[in-house]
């Protein structure tokens, strides 16, 4: 509701002819009336046409409104959440004590003078030299310039978008973590979309299956400007060798584009074979950008830090430097990472946090391994759980909101349905390992129970 004056009813005059009129609580005033009247109506401000083509909300919130309304008919039902990748556990003692020293250092006036206040865009000086140290320093050339510490992943992601600009043609794997194709549509890439195919138009999918062993034939992306590329992928677990992230990265060198490569579950990986970032690679300088995050491996989900690497040898094809337009991107949209996440994500990178992370990774691995063994024992072809924290059961080309549906009514269980990651994931489930491990062995037995071949 709010309160408008005879100035502007007349312009809503055309709007309130429509259907919509029956919205007015009270009679329209007449064109000279001094009156304040309160309307429940429609602004000026036309729709977002981006905002108009997203198909459907954003996933994980359409999942867990599922899930309230099972809950609300079966008030006594143990819902298990297999669903969104959301952490269970946890964050380790050492990162909190690193942390509370941060929130507490706040309260002093020497501390608040050294951390407290509106901090770096790009995050604090330590914590990005401890960031190149744990991940680059070994294996890569990145320096702490490099390095823009955020708020997460996802925000970054949506970020990047808007430093694009509208109208790029975007690649995505098929199928992929939702936030890509979203972004991607609010941003202005996408020119409509397709009820046969389930597909935005100007968006190039790139179909990820058991028979390209999740690796796309990247030829279908030839003409993208910006490939999205996630690995350890989420939702198929598949983590790329370093022969197909070469291949990816010469791919896009010769066409000119951009990858952003997401390390979100780059922790997750002990498969030798595939390199823990994209600058192990040689050449990926001059064309990737990189977005990580302590989500999955503090149990940040909640906390919010991330960071996002682009090298300065990244450029615009004016020759403008996309570090520079990035760092600029930050310093207008964003003001730096919570002082207190950045106390925990220091603390996260000492020793004895390290230690901790890599324990709570196993931990959640070891859950995945669980999952993995009980499908196959049940009969189904199941992908992911070793280097990465998701399942992907082959549901024999069901459909995957019908299986989610059956899952959810015969077990209490909440999954994510592969539709929900792109047309190519129908067909499939994902399952997420972030669960207690009580609550895991229950979701084993009702599924043993349940779904028996
Ligand atoms: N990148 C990938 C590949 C992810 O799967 C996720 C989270 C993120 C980035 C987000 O990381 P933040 O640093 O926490 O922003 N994926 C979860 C959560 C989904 C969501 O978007 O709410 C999942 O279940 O897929």
């Amino acid at each position: 509701m709010f309160s408008m004056t005879t100035s502007t009813s007349s312009l809503l005059g055309k709007q309130l002819s429509s259907s919509s009129s029956k919205h007015l609580t009270k009679e329209q005033p007449k064109r000279h009336d001094k009156i304040n009247v309160k309307v429940a109506a429609m602004s000026n401000v036309s729709r977002n046409p981006n905002m108009a083509q997203l198909r459907a909300g954003y996933l994980f919130p359409e999942i867990a409104r599922i899930r309230n309304a099972h809950l609300e008919k079966n008030p006594d039902a143990k819902i298990i959440s297999l669903g969104i990748g959301d952490t269970t556990e946890p964050i380790p003692a050492p990162i909190v004590s690193g942390m509370a020293n941060a929130a507490l250092a706040l309260g002093t006036v020497a501390g608040y003078e050294k951390t407290g206040g509106y901090g770096s865009e790009a995050g604090q000086q330590p914590l990005r030299d401890l960031i190149v140290k744990r991940f680059y320093s070994e294996k890569t050339k990145i320096n702490a310039s490099e390095i823009f510490v955020s708020d997460g992943s996802k925000c970054d992601i949506s970020r990047m978008q808007q430093m694009f600009g509208p109208g790029r043609k975007v690649a995505v794997q098929d199928p992929a973590y939702p936030a890509y194709v979203d972004s991607s549509v609010i941003n202005g890439h996408c020119t409509g979309y397709d009820e046969k195919t389930k597909r935005y138009e100007n968006i190039v999918y790139m179909e990820c299956v058991p028979g390209n062993d999740f690796f796309p034939n990247l030829e279908a992306a030839k003409d993208a400007d910006i490939i999205f590329f996630c690995s350890p992928n989420n939702p198929t677990g598949a983590a790329a060798t370093r022969a197909q992230c070469k291949e990816l990265v010469d791919f896009a060198n010769k066409n000119g584009q951009i990858v952003i490569y997401d390390a979100a579950y780059a922790f997750y990986i002990e498969n030798p074979d595939c390199p823990k970032t994209i600058y192990e690679i040689e050449g990926s300088e001059t064309c990737c950008i990189e977005s990580c995050s302590f989500s999955k491996y503090a149990g940040f989900t909640g906390l919010r830090l991330g960071w996002t690497v682009v090298p300065e040898a990244l450029k615009f094809a004016d020759g403008s430097s996309v570090r520079f337009d990035w760092n600029r991107c930050m310093c207008t949209a964003f003001n730096g990472a919570s002082n207190v996440a950045q106390g925990g994500g220091l603390a996260a990178l000492s020793d004895e946090g390290w230690k901790s992370m890599q324990e709570t990774v196993g931990f959640y691995k070891e859950n995945a391994k669980m999952l993995k063994k009980t499908f196959e024992e049940l009969g189904f072809k199941v992908y992911g759980a070793v280097d990465a924290p998701y399942v992907w059961v082959d549901f024999d080309g069901r459909d995957s909101w019908e299986v989610f549906t059956e899952i959810l009514t015969k077990t209490d269980i909440v999954t994510t349905p592969g539709a929900g990651f792109g047309p190519t994931g129908d067909g499939f489930v994902r399952m997420s390992a972030f669960c207690h491990r009580d609550n895991l062995e229950t979701a084993i037995e009702r599924l043993k129970k349940e779904f028996a071949k």
